[in-house]
């Protein structure tokens, strides 16, 4: 057996995040009805995970509940089927939000998108388990808020996905274990190559994934160029890929990509000439322990 034998591929699609304007790329989804569409054409191209920020009416990061609540809903109303279609809940992408927001949000708004009234809870949210330089600015996690974030996270029954932009950022995760805060195995999403943070090579990503607690899933997220080289190596170590404009708006160099499904399209044919198969949402719902049967 190889290390990817029988182990499906789940794709994250990282819509828009809260770094790039429409200027640097044209394609970029803003408003709740251009996220919810972007997503579902990520998923039709074989992503089983949405990672979502949301923007306000000018284009501008928001961590507003009522825009992720409407943003979610219209991702869920396209696959709870019309009347006399076959309703198919399940085929939904897992829908992940950020609890990262964008450099300089408050605890609280960092925290809103984990209680949202009147839509049904996210399955999963991000939890960035330390502080890193982004350029010249600070993405800022002292213990307390990542305590904090965890204990909600557990208290809402929303599996978090571990946000790792370096080395002892696993460490505290680890912590988060010992200390009951987070219920192992966890799920890593590794971000490579943004300034400040860990770099996008080969040999950084082995000893990340070398580091990880047994029995951890983890996937990949490189940073521009970094996204194509590191997500086709972790496709043959048998961890999983994210791509998407919040991590890359190029599909070669110079050239921007039409939309994130096509930097999806793009990892489902790498995958398949590897051997590897991907997973459809419910698969991803059996791998990360969502399905209610763990
Ligand atoms: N935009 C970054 C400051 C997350 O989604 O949790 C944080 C980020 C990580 O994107
Ligand atoms: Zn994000």
């Amino acid at each position: 057996r190889t290390v990817i034998a029988g182990r499906k591929l789940m794709i994250t699609a990282a819509l828009v995040g809260a770094e790039v304007s429409r200027d640097q790329q044209p394609n970029l989804p803003l408003t709740p009805e251009e996220i919810a569409a972007a997503a579902v054409e990520a998923s039709e191209a074989g992503a089983s995970i949405v990672h979502l920020h949301v923007r306000d009416a000018e284009g501008n990061p928001t961590q507003d509940p009522g825009v992720f609540s409407r943003t979610i809903k219209l991702i869920r109303k396209h696959y709870q089927g019309s009347a006399g279609s076959a309703a198919a809940p399940g085929r939904c992408p897992i829908i992940q939000v950020s609890t990262g927001g964008a450099i300089g949000m408050t605890a609280e708004e960092r925290m809103a998108p984990l209680g949202l009234a009147g839509a049904p809870k996210p399955e999963m949210a991000t939890l960035t388990t330390g502080s890193v330089n982004f350029g010249s600015d600070v993405f800022l996690n002292p213990p307390e808020l990542i305590e904090e974030l965890a204990r909600r996270m557990r208290r809402a029954r929303i599996k978090p996905e571990i946000e790792v932009f370096d080395t002892g950022m696993i460490r505290t995760a680890q912590e988060l274990i010992d200390k009951g805060l987070v219920k192992p195995p966890l799920h890593f999403d590794l971000v490579m190559g943004a300034p400040g943070g860990v770099p996008g090579t080969p040999r950084d990503l082995l000893h990340l994934v070398s580091s990880l607690p047994d029995g951890s899933t983890w996937s990949v997220a490189g940073i521009g160029r970094a996204e194509l080289e590191l997500g086709t190596i972790a496709i043959i170590m048998g961890g999983h890929v994210r791509v998407g404009f919040e991590d890359n708006i190029f599909y070669t160099r110079g050239v921007l990509a039409e939309s994130n499904a096509q930097l999806v399209a793009r990892m489902v044919r790498i995958a398949r000439e590897l051997g590897r198969e991907i997973a459809s949402p419910l698969e991803a719902r059996r791998i990360l322990g969502l399905d209610g049967k763990d």
